[in-house]
């Protein structure tokens, strides 16, 4: 799928903005008798907008409404409506007509509406959005029970992973038209470096009908003639002397593609934009254009006051700020895929990202082959939207599976083995807590490790936990013989909280305890990474151990720093493979 553009060829609106909202009542034909109870923006989730607690934890569906006008210049032309996302489900209804759904909350998905809009008049637009989630869903929740029985168990809402369940269209909401007579639907480039120069490989699937298209290379100017071959092209590219894309070193691309009817005239055109830059696990290293990099960073979450998980720019720009101010290198995109706009970001900052599936504790008990099949689509609608990305280093299939059931082993395979198809050349990871009992650990490529020594379990026993970090960490290498990646440690911390000694949930406790366990992790040669939990605090769901949610956050939820980051600030500015 490509990105919404504005080109010679192409042009779009979005229709991001106050839509209504209205919460399904059975009998009511929605379609075509929508009633707004509230307004909503788009983008944002809907759950913390309103003053009623009804709205912030209701689930099922809930509808959303807008009527859009197209410009009269855009008749005849190919029209398609996309959604950056919509959380958990969407079923999409224009003028009155079904044009379909998509389930998983968080990859794109477009409609070809040329026959279904109208020119004479408003287009009626009325999405419905279901944030209920089961054993066959990804995220796998239990909220569809609670929704039908009433019964909590747990939290509330009742979801068995720690972030809130938040719904609505995240993401921009867009029209684009491309010409009738052939359009790009798809284009991937892959860069390969030889001595002093790199090959672009850019290929790519056509709508309509084409036989000829070209690719130029912004950067250098050059133009080559694409190869057409039943509605796919191909064509390479060479770049003398490239400027690789490197961690702070964001140097970017550009390729043009092209398609040309008969006379040679421009039938459609896109830009990609990509970095070139090598990655690979070599023994006990991961090494980016061919050096060992020690990833740095932090796990995140799409999160903040009102807008929920809902797309915030100055947000967005503010946390790539703070990365750089605090030497972090990368972020896990914990735990589902994260907006384009944040993405592009890492590009152009210079951030290395480990782009993970929406798959957040996937518990075996409860697993069906319909759990495996929606898992497999989210995954594959990651690494088709994040391909080109050169920030992205690494693919993470899940976090936090019950994967020490023999039942993990096939369902990962499957999972690794659809990575790496559709893409040799990343590698691939799952984030586990079940250590060296992990049945899938020798599938991956790097084991990423979820430990919480010192706050779990030792609460309040700093030496104690990175001891058993180091022993641990080992019985795991010993184990499985790969790289070993930290990808959560951490201690909940509430601002302003002080206490010497340190204890749980002081400021001072947080810092003690994060540079001790970095202290023993970095005394480990198999460790190629330490990421804390979390980036900023974040909203839960409601229960006894979350005060107003997880309070792990390096930084606060409004994005200042508690006392742990000026001193993760001076360890991180510290290269630990500078000296190697
Ligand atoms: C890990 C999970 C993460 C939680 C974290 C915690 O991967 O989603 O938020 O623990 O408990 O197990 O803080």
């Amino acid at each position: 799928m490509i990105r919404p553009q504005r080109t010679r060829t192409r042009d779009l609106f979005t229709l991001d903005g106050i839509w209504d909202l209205s919460r399904e009542q059975p009998g009511v034909d929605y379609p075509d008798g929508f009633a707004a109870e509230k307004k909503v923006a788009v983008p944002g989730s809907y759950n913390d907008l309103y003053a009623e607690e009804a709205f912030r934890t209701w689930l099922g569906g809930i509808w959303y409404a807008t009527d859009f006008v197209l410009p009269e210049s855009w008749r005849g032309r190919r029209i398609v409506l996309r959604f950056g996302s919509a959380t958990y489900r969407a079923e999409v209804h224009l003028n009155g007509a079904h044009l379909g759904g998509h389930e998983t909350g968080y990859t794109p998905f477009e409609f070809d509406v040329t026959e279904a809009v109208t020119f004479d008049g408003p287009n009626r637009l009325r999405v419905r959005i279901e944030n209920l989630l089961s054993a066959e869903t990804v995220p796998q929740g239990n909220l569809t029970a609670q929704h039908e029985t009433g019964q909590i168990s747990g939290q509330y809402p009742n979801t068995g992973f720690d972030f809130f369940p938040y719904g609505g269209l995240h993401r921009p909401v867009t029209v684009y038209s491309t010409a009738p007579e052939a359009w790009v639907d798809e284009a991937r480039i892959r860069t390969a470096v030889a001595g002093d120069q790199a090959t672009v490989a850019v290929t790519g699937a056509f709508g309509g009908a084409c036989d000829r298209a070209e690719v130029t290379l912004i950067e250098t100017g050059e133009t080559v003639a694409a190869t057409c071959d039943a509605r796919r092209f191909s064509a390479e590219v060479v770049i003398p002397r490239p400027k690789l894309w490197d961690v702070g070193q964001p140097n970017l691309y550009h390729a043009r593609i092209r398609l040309l009817g008969q006379d040679g005239a421009g039938l459609d055109e896109v830009t990609e934009r990509f970095g070139v830059r090598t990655v690979e696990v070599r023994g006990d290293r991961f090494l980016l254009n061919g050096k060992p990099v020690y990833l740095q960073g932090f796990g995140k979450h799409e999160d903040f006051h009102l807008v929920g998980k809902g797309l915030n720019h100055s947000v967005n720009v503010r946390d790539f700020e703070l990365m750089t101010w605090i030497h972090a290198n990368s972020f896990r995109t914990t735990h589902y895929p994260y907006a384009e706009e944040i993405i592009d970001l890492a590009d152009e900052y210079g951030i290395l990202v480990i782009g993970e599936a929406p798959a957040v504790s996937v518990h075996f008990d409860f697993v069906t082959d319909r759990t495996l099949q929606v898992h497999v689509q989210a995954l594959r609608e990651l690494i088709e939207r994040d391909i080109n990305h050169p920030s992205v280093v690494m693919w993470s299939v899940a976090n936090e599976a019950t994967s020490d059931r023999e039942a993990a082993r096939p369902y990962f395979k499957a999972l690794v083995d659809l990575t790496r198809e559709l893409d040799p050349t990343r590698p691939v990871t799952a984030a586990t807590c079940k250590g060296a009992d992990d049945v899938t650990l020798d599938l991956f490529d790097v084991v990423s490790v979820n430990t919480y020594p010192g706050w779990y379990f030792l609460a309040g026993q700093i030496e104690k936990g990175y001891a058993f970090l180091k022993e641990d960490l080992a019985r795991i290498h010993a184990t499985c013989g790969k790289p070993i990646f930290i990808s959560e440690f951490g201690a909940d911390t509430i601002a302003g909280y002080h206490g010497l000694p340190g204890e749980q949930w002081t400021e001072e406790y947080q810092t003690d305890l994060v540079l001790r366990l970095i202290d023993g992790m970095r005394e480990l040669d198999f460790v190629i990474g330490e990421h804390l939990w979390n980036f900023a605090d974040f909203r839960t769901a409601q229960n006894y151990f979350r005060v107003f949610g997880n309070k792990k956050g390096i930084f606060t939820r409004e994005r200042q720093p508690k006392m742990v980051a000026r001193f993760l600030r001076e360890r991180w500015a510290k290269e630990r493979y500078a000296a190697t």
